[in-house]
């Protein structure tokens, strides 16, 4: 007897452990750690959530159901018990229509939409009770998770209301993530996907996977490499991606693939990948219809066409909406839709790359179906630390437009450096397109407000890997958190974001948050200054884009050189994208393009963007240009030595596992940062030939020393 009530005592502790308790703070929780509350909000809590009721269950309200008991288990000690009555001193989980049953009046559905949420504190049978109200099981879910958080940072429950609904609809992650585990740009370990043992064995960490990303509301998941191969579309893997949309079904999460444009070819042995040609379109509707049967909720593709040696439309004289619609139509019976990417840069076109994927798309604005939406990069390179939006955004009035972020930090110091994203999101989000007067910013043109869109969204290249803190380290995991929420909504602050996440990684301690988040909003111009300063971009090292190449000019396409993008000589330095030079700012809505003509009216941080300007040119700060560079690079190495210095007063108030691998990042990051400080501006002073202003240190070594370094092997390169 008392073996029996001991074994189901220690089932039950088992099943209310909270996530990865085994190994304590060792990442694995992310922000969804429910700590212990003090005294006096658990009490709060506690008094109004001495239950949990659902009124009705489903998949996704099961899981929001498991999820409060997870929280509550956590937060206040005790993990209530589930009822389908209603009563008082309860959360909640309620329809509309439900919760008019209950009594609760006055809740207007409208804004609520499909997936947003309310939460009220009424009193249900006569007692004090939290309510989740929603249309959908969707936004019970999230909004199951966001009373979690609201509970964990204190907010007061007695006067709660809050109301949340997602600005766009498709909030996706896009894996790079090949079949063999490698993945493309990945600096947390391999993808997260065991292919080889699905589908018959689905990994535990599938479902936590899918946990995080309800929390932070993201509705969808491209699960293969955009540079794809077509063996993901062939019954074999359809099972393995079948079974991981079974996963991700009740959080909310469908599954999409990237789709090879020549699988025609090599899966169904035609002549041709040609959109026009009926064999093609057959092809694809027949594997839709297969894909489908395995997946009845599946998303539909991701398509790279005709850009870096991928097969596309073009390859038959077609247009990129012509390649489009081909999918577009093979899975419009179903539902589905085609995300195509609009990162297209063609082999044979000597123009200026920035210019490319505008001049391909733009004349074929409203040529796309209604179930297409083309993804856009935020900037019209390729994820510098810092480019101006891509002019595309505003420029396609009539093709719902999303934007593609990358969370995994290709260009930005892979998984050691510190560099919190969520500037870089806010910044290109707030820039105003001028698209149609004052206030078109890049936020409001992918919310569908400057032209109406049937479709929107945003995308983010996932920095998630098997790792088993699942982004590389703790301050990765804030780049994924804040892409979520900013996919959200467009419109939130970075800074808010930031403290959310770390109130819920770490604590919310005003003595820990306070300097943490001013060390994380300060990271990304301390990265652009001591790598890219003032508008430089794609200064990277070949290939693996692991520290700096400054000097490299030698490879086969001219756009691939950092000395093509930094256009360094005698006469000074800086890509002219005026009339004078590729003309790209023509691009740009024309109140805009007026102002980055001149050098004086663009902003400095894209100087060397937009124009090519002598290295005695004066700048803003009464400094010439050269010595501003060598200030800004100074800079940057100052502020990761600044950011060593918070961190290492913030010991007290953290766990030594995460405490220590922050600590050893940042001396990385410090040397790396001394690092591409000294060798930009060895090679750079050889264009200048001015001397360091005052006060500059010389570069440690001489420049050969910098030019000779090699780092075979480094992570994520396609090519090892
Ligand atoms: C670049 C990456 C490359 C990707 C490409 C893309 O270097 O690995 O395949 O973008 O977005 O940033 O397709």
């Amino acid at each position: 007897m008392f073996r029996r009530a001991m074994a189901a005592m220690l089932a039950s502790a088992a099943l209310l452990a909270p996530l990865g308790a085994a190994r304590a703070e060792d990442g694995y929780q992310l922000w969804l750690r429910y700590p212990r509350l003090a005294e006096a909000p658990r009490a709060a809590l506690a008094a109004r959530a001495g239950a949990i009721v659902a009124l009705h269950r489903s998949p996704t309200i099961d899981v929001a159901v498991a999820e409060v008991q997870r929280g509550l288990a956590g937060l206040t000690g005790s993990a209530p018990a589930v009822l389908s009555q209603p009563q008082g001193n309860a959360i909640v989980l309620a329809t509309v229509p439900e919760a008019a049953r209950l009594g609760i009046g006055g809740l207007d559905a409208a804004p609520l939409g499909e997936e947003g949420f309310r939460i009220v504190s009424r009193s249900v049978a006569g007692k004090p009770a939290l309510v989740i109200v929603a249309n959908k099981d969707a936004g019970l879910l999230y909004g199951a998770f966001r009373l979690l958080e609201l509970a964990e940072m204190g907010t007061p429950l007695d006067t709660i209301d809050v109301t949340s609904a997602p600005k766009l609809q498709l909030r996706m992650l896009n894996h790079w993530d090949n079949l063999d585990r490698s993945v493309e740009r990945g600096y947390a370990g391999q993808s997260i996907w065991d292919w080889w043992k699905l589908p018959g064995y689905a990994d535990p960490r599938y479902t936590d996977y899918a946990r995080a990303n309800a929390s932070i509301g993201i509705n969808g998941t491209v699960l293969n490499n955009v540079n794809a191969v077509k063996e993901s579309l062939t019954p074999r893997y359809i099972a393995k991606a079948a079974k991981l949309a079974d996963i991700f079904r009740p959080y909310h999460i469908r599954v999409y693939l990237s789709a090879r444009f020549s699988a025609p070819i090599e899966l169904g042995h035609l002549k041709t990948a040609d959109p026009l040609d009926p064999a093609v379109q057959a092809w694809w509707k027949d594997k839709a219809d297969e894909l489908y049967r395995a997946i009845p909720d599946f998303g539909g593709f991701l398509v790279k066409a005709n850009s870096e040696g991928q097969p596309g439309p073009q390859d038959y004289h077609r247009t990129h909406a012509e390649g489009a619609n081909l999918l577009a139509r093979a899975v419009a019976p179903h539902g589905g839709i085609v995300i195509y990417r609009a990162f297209v840069y063609s082999q044979d076109n000597p123009k200026d790359r920035a210019r490319q994927a505008y001049d391909d798309f733009k004349p074929l604005d409203g040529q796309f179906d209604p179930n297409v939406i083309v993804q856009v990069k935020n900037g019209a390179i390729d994820f510098q630390p810092r480019e101006p939006f891509h002019p595309l955004f505003g420029g396609m009035p009539k093709t719902p437009l999303m934007a593609e972020f990358q969370i995994t930090k290709e260009y930005l110091g892979f998984a050691t450096h510190l560099v919190y994203l969520g500037p870089l999101f806010e910044e290109v989000l707030r820039s105003d397109t001028l698209a149609n007067g004052r206030g078109s910013t890049v936020a409001r043109v992918l919310e569908g407000k400057v032209a109406p869109e049937r479709l929107t969204g945003m995308a983010g290249v996932a920095n998630i890997g098997d790792d088993r803190d699942w982004s590389g380290s703790t301050f990765n995991q804030a780049n994924w958190y804040a892409y979520g929420r900013f996919a959200w909504d467009p419109e939130v602050s970075a800074e808010a974001v930031a403290r959310e996440w770390t109130a819920m990684t770490f604590t919310p301690d005003p003595r820990f948050v306070g300097p943490v988040v001013a060390m994380m909003m300060g990271s990304r111009e301390a990265a652009v200054d001591y790598m890219t300063p003032l508008g430089l971009a794609h200064q990277m090292a070949t290939g693996h884009h692991y520290g700096p190449g400054p000097w490299v000019g030698n490879l086969a396409r001219p756009d691939w050189n950092p000395t093509y993008y930094a256009h360094a000589d005698a006469s000074g330095i800086g890509f002219d994208r005026t009339k004078s030079g590729s003309d790209a700012v023509d691009q740009y809505a024309p109140a805009l393009a007026r102002l980055l003509a001149d050098p004086k009216t663009t902003p400095e941080r894209d100087l060397l963007w937009f124009h090519h300007v002598g290295w005695d040119y004066r700048m803003q700060s009464g400094r010439t240009l050269w010595d501003e560079m060598v200030t800004h690079y100074d800079r940057g190495v100052a502020d990761v030595a600044a950011m060593q210095r918070t961190w290492a007063t913030l010991r007290p108030y953290v766990d030594p596992e995460r405490y220590a691998q922050a600590e050893a990042f940042l001396i990385a990051q410090h040397d790396e940062a001394v690092w591409w400080r000294d060798a930009s501006i060895a090679w750079f002073s050889t264009k200048s030939q001015r001397p360091l202003p005052a006060g500059a240190a010389p570069p440690a070594h001489s420049l050969d020393y910098y030019e000779a370094l090699q780092f075979p092997f480094a992570p994520g390169h396609p090519g090892g």
